[in-house]
């Protein structure tokens, strides 16, 4: 056992793979944001706190749009017209479900984050999942800006994180293949 943690550990000192990830710069990325009505109370707050990581990390105003929809089921469509404009380098979607006493709830959480992770993965646009799905008003609250911190501030850091990604693996695939070394097929 205690050989072979070591015979892996000297393999791991060898082994020095590629590392890609994406910088938390902003500037001279687009960001669309689109963002549901229903639960205001909420989803302006998360919207709010998704500008401001964008702002501080050095979006131009410009360089942002903002579209409202009615609720998180009307999310989806937008956010695919949106990509399908190939203005965006990356969007956040933003929504709040509350459960209420019938199955509607369980209908708009699940077609939302369907509809939405098709929609990134039709247009290969990188769509955040700015859709917080909760049992109580308390707990969204908890999550726009009091003790879960604010989830619109992680999903534009994380839509920062994409845009640059995506334009590194972008770039990268682009390039041929070193000479003498065959592509992988
Ligand atoms: N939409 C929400 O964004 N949050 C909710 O909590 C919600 N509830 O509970 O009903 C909700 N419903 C509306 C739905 O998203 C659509 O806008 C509507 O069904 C029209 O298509």
């Amino acid at each position: 056992m205690e050989t072979q943690q070591r015979r892996a550990e000297a393999m791991g000192e060898k082994l020095q793979p590629g590392r890609v990830s994406g910088a938390l710069s902003a500037a001279g990325f687009r960001f669309g944001i689109v963002v549901s009505r229903f639960n205001s109370f909420i989803t302006e707050r998360l919207l709010a706190a998704a500008t401001d990581a964008l702002e501080r990390a050095g979006a131009a105003s410009k360089d942002v749009d903002v579209v409202h929809v009615p609720g998180a089921f009307e999310l989806p469509l937008a956010a695919k017209k949106m990509a399908a404009t190939g203005k965006y380098d990356a969007l956040i979607a933003i929504g709040c479900v509350l459960r209420g006493e019938t199955t509607h709830y369980d209908y708009v959480c699940s077609e939302t984050a369907r509809g939405l992770q098709l929609a990134q993965m039709d247009s290969g646009l990188p769509i955040m999942f700015c859709v917080l799905t909760c049992d109580t008003l308390e707990q969204a609250i908890e999550r726009a800006g009091l003790k879960g911190g604010n989830k619109g501030f992680e999903a534009g850091l994380a839509a920062i994180e994409m845009a640059q990604l995506s334009r590194k693996l972008r770039a990268s695939s682009s390039k041929p293949a070193a000479a003498g070394k065959p592509r992988r097929k």
